[in-house]
């Protein structure tokens, strides 16, 4: 376990409401972490509101942000990377410089890596970063937390029985990454390499930044839980459920007063200190 962790963390910033680095830098804070913060993008608010306004980085302007760092010797005490939605080939180029940069200044550092791709058979980057997330930024991972959609394409295999699962996580593997976790499996139908499964209800609504906030959780718990991924997962999984719940519940209340916008549909995360920290572990690890 380390309380003196140092997490950096590329992702969204949006100014308001709560995907990418506002929903990681929160709960990464609340597990110990010092947690240095890129902006990947600089946006009014999420892309499903449907109009917005900002900056997207470049891998240059990444790049020069790594240089400034290391310059005054800043670059050298990172226990961990955890990167989300990057929008361009060039910056996710860029990505994957910065990781052997930072494995020269520390061999041990801990890159958990959601390639964010798409949701629910949709595209939302370019279609080329595929290609650059097999080949260039998940053997580089330590933790890899695709979604089932992200999974097939990095794969280029379906994914529609639990069978089809466990043969992407070891597909997966064997690209590099010592540990997998696929998110929001949805099937039709219902070993020391540990496989394991959290079987969760499905909370009827709508969210955004769940798989955002769901790898800043899997970075915090399994450091807190070294070698223990499926225990990790578990408490990831119940403060996430944890959150959903209260921002279910408050999207209720937000309707039951006749508010419509999607802005009532943000997650309550600054309300969830206590499920973020203490989360109550209903659904338990299945061993497979
Ligand atoms: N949606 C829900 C409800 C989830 O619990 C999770 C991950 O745990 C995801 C989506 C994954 O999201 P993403 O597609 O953003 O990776
Ligand atoms: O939660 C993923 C995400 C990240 N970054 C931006 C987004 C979204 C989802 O809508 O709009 C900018």
């Amino acid at each position: 376990t380390s309380s003196t962790g140092r997490a950096l963390t590329i992702q969204s910033h949006v100014v308001s409401g709560y995907v990418g680095n506002k929903c990681a830098v929160f709960p990464l804070q609340l597990h110990g972490f010092d947690v240095d913060p890129i902006l990947s993008v600089q946006f009014s608010n999420h892309t499903g509101y449907g109009s917005w306004k900002g900056e997207v980085m470049t891998g240059d302007q990444l790049w020069s942000l790594v240089e400034g760092l290391e310059t005054n010797g800043l670059l050298k005490g990172y226990t961990h990377l955890l990167t989300g939605y990057i929008g361009s080939a060039s910056m996710l180029r860029t990505v994957a410089r910065l990781v052997r940069k930072l494995r020269q200044h520390n061999p041990d550092l801990v890159y958990v890596c959601d390639p964010v791709l798409g949701d629910n058979g949709k595209m939302y980057v370019p279609a080329p970063l595929v290609g650059i997330y097999r080949d260039e930024i998940v053997p580089l991972a330590t933790l890899v937390v695709p979604n089932q959609f992200e999974a097939e394409l990095l794969t280029g295999s379906p994914i529609a029985s639990e069978d089809d699962a466990i043969a992407a996580c070891a597909a997966l593997h064997a690209m590099g990454p010592p540990n997998v976790v696929l998110t929001s499996v949805d099937l039709d139908e219902k070993r020391c390499e540990q496989r394991f499964k959290i079987t969760v209800p499905r909370i009827p609504s709508y969210f955004t930044g769940t798989g955002d906030l769901c790898a800043a959780l899997l970075l915090a718990w399994s450091d807190k839980l070294p070698g223990q991924l499926g225990r990790a997962a578990e408490r990831a999984v119940a403060s996430l459920q944890g959150v959903l719940r209260k921002t279910a519940q408050a999207q209720a209340e937000a309707e039951a007063a006749g508010k419509t916008g999607i802005g009532c549909r943000e997650l309550r995360l600054v309300q969830s200190v206590e499920e973020l920290t203490r989360p109550t572990v209903t659904e338990e690890v299945q061993w497979l």
